[in-house]
């Protein structure tokens, strides 16, 4: 075993799985933790339970002892908090499954152990939550347990890029625990981990990187609304942007921004500076662009079935993908559980299908919502969706389309007499 180093990690969704995957190929005894009984029941099966390609030949040479009595734990050298820090339904941040983690290991930790939290967090929460649950569990940081944070960059669905090879940055309260976390993130990972000068800054560098891309997005979106008036197609004008070989970054309006990361993260950093009377403009109307784009969405099929003379109330709807992001099935904050809600609201009759979500899909196929809509609205941007034939379209009688990715063959679709509108195309 690496060094005789035995690794715990508590939280075993997305982040946590891959890393206990590649932390005991890597030669690690590990340990997992998760309340998620199914989850550990899967994981003893070898299931690769996050469904990433790069994991199937990973994961019949790793071995992960799953934990249910969490003293188990108590002779770990390394322990990872990877569990969620999502918001509620007002947006507020919720940090308790980060402090109930941390409470966990502190009960059942041995002396000089360290703590990586990977989760998402924003600067000061190291400082101010988690440190304060070891001290109180009469540790004291940068003696008898040392503290880091290496916050977590997995991008589901990646087929590149993932967390064997993502490089990474690291903070920590002492040199000793930066030297640990250091030490063992450069044993696991093939790629730049990089020492920030400060937790702080660790915690502030993710947070960051996802605000980017959700003001990005905001920005986008935003001028999708002013071209649509214009009559200016807003993805062509991005693609002549992208011309530009520097300064310039692409990024792509939609119906709406998903997951567990971009719409989320921007919240912790509007409610930490808050509390020190800074108001976060910026951020805080990019979120409000971005959460506003579902109800565009439904105001564009509104438009769309006036000009085929039908209203919402009775007309037959389809809503091609539920999931946030193509070719996964995850439903956080995606923008196709709030399109539903609203047009619910307006007393349509709705056919939903994802293949990636069977629990939110009302019909069996693609083929089905086609058979029985008059109206589609394409939601999430699975390959499956993008390859229907425009033919289909017009075959199985559909009326409108309403392309919230952007994804479809917009000028095949008009030629077959269906009225297409994209979002600011
Ligand atoms: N989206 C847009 N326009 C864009 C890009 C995304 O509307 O130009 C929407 C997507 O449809 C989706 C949401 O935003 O609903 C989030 O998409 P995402 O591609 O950012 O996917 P995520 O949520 O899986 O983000 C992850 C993040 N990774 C981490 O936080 C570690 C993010 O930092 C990555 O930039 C992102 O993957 C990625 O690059 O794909």
């Amino acid at each position: 075993m690496k060094n005789n180093q035995k690794v715990c990690i508590i939280g075993l969704g997305y982040v946590g799985f891959p890393l206990a995957v590649l932390c005991s190929t890597k030669g690690y005894e590990v340990f997992g933790f998760d309340k998620d009984e199914e989850k550990l029941r899967r994981i003893e099966k070898r299931e690769n339970i996050v469904e990433e390609k790069y994991l199937e030949e990973m994961i019949p040479k790793a071995k992960i002892n799953v934990i249910r009595d969490e003293s188990k734990m108590n002779d770990c050298d390394i322990f990872i908090i990877a569990v969620p820090t999502p918001v509620d339904e007002k947006y507020y941040p919720d940090l308790s499954f980060v402090v109930s983690a941390s409470e966990t290991v502190a009960k059942n930790m041995k002396p000089g152990a360290l703590v990586i939290v990977e989760s998402t967090i924003n600067p000061g929460v190291c400082d101010e939550i988690v440190k304060p649950v070891f001290e109180k569990a009469g540790f004291t940081v940068g003696k008898d347990v040392f503290i880091a944070h290496c916050p977590e960059r997995i991008n589901p669905g990646d087929p590149k890029w993932n967390v064997t090879n993502i490089p990474r940055v690291v903070g920590s309260f002492d040199e000793k625990g930066l030297a640990r976390a250091l030490e063992f993130y450069k044993s696991i990972i093939s790629a730049e981990i990089m020492p920030m000068k400060s937790i702080f800054e660790a915690e502030a560098t993710k947070i960051m990187e996802n605000s980017f891309r959700d003001i990005n997005i905001a920005f986008v979106n935003e001028l999708a609304k002013s071209f649509d008036l214009m009559g200016i197609n807003v993805v062509n004008v991005i693609r002549g942007a992208v011309t530009k070989p520097f300064a310039f970054m692409p990024h792509w309006p939609s119906c709406g921004v998903g997951g567990h990361c971009i719409p989320v993260d921007p919240y912790y950093l509007i409610e930490k500076a808050k509390e020190l009377d800074f108001d976060h403009k910026f951020l805080r109307v990019a979120r409000e662009i971005n959460n506003g784009m579902p109800l565009y969405t439904v105001e564009l099929l509104q438009d769309a079935l006036n000009k085929v003379e039908r209203s919402f109330k009775g007309t037959n709807i389809g809503i091609l993908g539920v999931s946030y992001k193509a070719n996964v099935g995850d439903l956080r904050e995606s923008p196709a559980l709030k399109i539903i809600e609203l047009l619910e609201q307006r007393e349509a009759v709705l056919h939903v299908f994802d293949p990636h979500v069977s629990e939110k899909s009302t019909a069996a196929s693609s083929d089905e919502v086609l058979e029985k809509s008059e109206a589609i609205i394409v939601a999430t941007n699975h390959k499956e969706f993008i390859e229907i034939p425009a033919e289909k379209f017009r075959d199985k009688g559909i009326k409108v389309i309403i392309d919230g990715m952007n994804c479809l063959d917009k000028e095949r679709i008009q030629k077959l007499g269906i009225v297409y509108k994209g979002i600011g195309r």
